[in-house]
């Protein structure tokens, strides 16, 4: 494995495909410690965080989604290295949170009864990273109690994420209810079920739109600041 910072210069804009095996086994073998290492070492070359999350946590944890479907890996496994991921993303923290706050905000929330928020973590890490002030409130997120807060915080976006395709109901409910609350609040939505259909119903909603990547919310971001 690459370990001098030299080599690592070279995947500044695109991390390399030895340093994706190395931190893949290291994930499977539940090293947490050789995980943190090349997470460190990345950072310290200047690696761009958003394409540390795609290229290596998001990489790996999609990986490791086939590995589990295909019985190739135990529950147990992929719980542990969903748990590792988690915590890399911890430690890039002091990154995401180092900028001056703009006024704007946002809350990002996953739906009820939708457990996967690695995804939307990432997305909120994003717009903080851009300076916008962002209410993460993780998986399952209640509706009623999301609606209060949305009261309460009067955020400039809310942001929604989905991963399992059976939730869609949930959310065709949870949009009709918050777009009667509150008809102005742009919604963006994103998750993997909008990759097995629902974006046009969603879309079909006043001021929703599907993103389908953190570029795109990047953007989105990034174009309500002009
Ligand atoms: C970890 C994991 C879990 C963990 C989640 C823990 C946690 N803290 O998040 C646990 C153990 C809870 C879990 C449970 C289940 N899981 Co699971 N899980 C995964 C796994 C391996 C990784 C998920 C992940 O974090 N991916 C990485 C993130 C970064 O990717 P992402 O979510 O797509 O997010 C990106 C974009 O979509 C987007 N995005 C996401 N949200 C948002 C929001 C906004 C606003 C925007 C702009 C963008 C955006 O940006 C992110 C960065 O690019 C996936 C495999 C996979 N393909 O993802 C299976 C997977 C999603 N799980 C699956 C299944 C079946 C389940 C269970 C039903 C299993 C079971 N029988 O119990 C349950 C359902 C629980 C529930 N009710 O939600 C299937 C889903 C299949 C399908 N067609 O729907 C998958 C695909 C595995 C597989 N290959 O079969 N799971």
């Amino acid at each position: 494995m690459k370990t001098n910072l030299i080599e690592y210069e070279i995947m500044r804009e695109d991390i390399d495909e030895l340093i994706y095996q190395s931190y893949l086994d290291a994930l499977l073998a539940g090293d947490r410690t050789q995980c943190a290492s090349i997470v460190h070492k990345l950072m310290a070359a200047g690696a761009n965080l958003k394409d540390m999350y795609i290229q290596l946590f998001q990489r790996s944890l999609y990986q490791i989604g086939e590995m589990w479907e295909m019985r190739l890996i135990s529950v147990a496994v992929e719980h542990l290295a969903t748990a590792i991921t988690e915590r890399m993303l911890s430690l890039v923290q002091a990154q995401v949170f180092d900028g001056p706050l703009r006024s704007q905000s946002i809350i990002i929330a996953c739906i009820a009864g939708e457990h996967h928020q690695i995804g939307a973590r990432m997305a909120a890490d994003l717009c903080e990273l851009l300076g916008w002030r962002c209410y993460f409130l993780g998986a399952n997120t209640p509706l009623p109690d999301l609606l209060q807060l949305i009261e309460e915080r009067r955020p400039t976006m809310l942001g929604l994420s989905l991963c399992l395709g059976s939730r869609l109901p949930t959310l065709f409910k949870s949009l009709d209810t918050i777009r009667s609350a509150s008809p102005d609040l742009p919604i963006l939505l994103g998750g993997q079920a909008f990759r097995r259909g629902g974006m046009a119903a969603a879309q079909a909603y006043p001021n929703v739109s599907c993103l389908s990547s953190l570029d795109e919310l990047e953007q989105r971001i990034r174009s309500h600041e002009q």
